[in-house]
Parts: structure tokens; sequence; C-alpha cells
């Protein structure tokens, strides 16, 4: 490994909030699949995603993106690196005569000094074409305007009972 990727992965690292940890091992994302990542100066991160329910196509996860860097942030896509089957797509869900429905989002501003939270019932990422389970780290890689990309790994979560809703959260 050279020098200068030695560099990128301890900016990665140390740019990782707690809890937020680089995966050693699972299948998901072997050590080796951990790339050299981009950050975001002044954008903060955190969030999960929902381990995939026996039966279920589809799952979702939830990031908590703050904006400190100066100037707006406009997420426009995501990819799930090293899983070549699956994608991730923003949606949000809105409420028609009372029935909530998904609706994909072409894009995510996120204003300078701003926070946006993704949650159930809310703006979220669809993830189709792979099965998530509880412990397992989730790599993502957020493309945002001017073509900033971020990559993270969040933890996969198990559903709890309270937080689930209708066909998807
Ligand atoms: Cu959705």
């Amino acid at each position: 490994m050279s020098r200068f990727l030695k560099l990128f992965c301890g900016v990665f690292v140390s740019g990782l909030l707690p809890g937020l940890v680089v995966a050693d091992g699972g299948s998901l994302s072997p050590a080796e699949e951990v790339k050299p990542a981009a950050v975001i100066r002044g954008l903060e991160f955190a969030g999960y995603a929902r381990e995939t329910l026996p039966g279920a196509a589809m799952s979702a996860a939830y990031l908590s993106l703050r904006n400190a860097s100066g100037k707006e942030l406009r997420l426009q896509s995501v990819e799930l690196p090293g899983l070549e089957d699956a994608d991730a797509d923003l949606h949000t869900t809105v409420s028609e005569g009372g029935v909530s429905r998904m609706r994909a989002l072409p894009e995510l501003a996120i204003p300078a000094g701003a926070t946006v939270e993704m949650a159930p019932g809310g703006v979220h990422l669809m993830l189709r074409g792979v099965r998530l389970r509880a412990g397992e780290q989730l790599p993502l890689r957020l493309h945002f305007a001017g073509g900033e990309i971020l990559e993270l790994h969040v933890p996969v979560r198990q559903l709890k009972a309270a937080a689930e809703h209708h066909h998807h959260g």
C-alpha cells in the first residue's frame, strides 16, 4: 500500500463517527474492499441500515447528514461499492389520501448549516439486491452535485417491531 493510500485510509477512518467503524470482517465488506475514501469537509454523518426481512426483496438505510461545509450540498445518487447486483435509490414518502407511498427523489438538498435526517416513513435509501443481516456493515458511496463523493459504512440493525411500517419504512 502506498503512502498516499495510507494517508487516505487514515483520513477515512478518523472521519467516521463512533459506531461507524470500518468492518474488519463479515461477508458484506471485507477489509480488502474498503477503498480509499473521499471525505467532504464539514459534512458529518451517521446512519444505519435495516436488516432484510425473510421473504422481502428490499430493505432501507437511513442517514443523518449535517452540513457544516458552508455551502449547499446536493446528494444525487448512492452506490453500494462491492455489491454489483445491488442498488440504492433515494426515496421519499408521501401521503396521498391517507395512504403513504414511496416516490423516487431526484436529489436531496442539504442547505448550508442544516441537518437532514432520513427516517422510516420519510426520506430513505431504498436497497435492492442485497440481503442484510444485523451486525453487518453496509458500504455506501454518496455522490453529490459537483462530483464530490463520500464513502461510509453503516451498521445493519435488527428491525424492531415498534419501528415497523406497512410495506417498508
Ligand atoms: Cu422506498
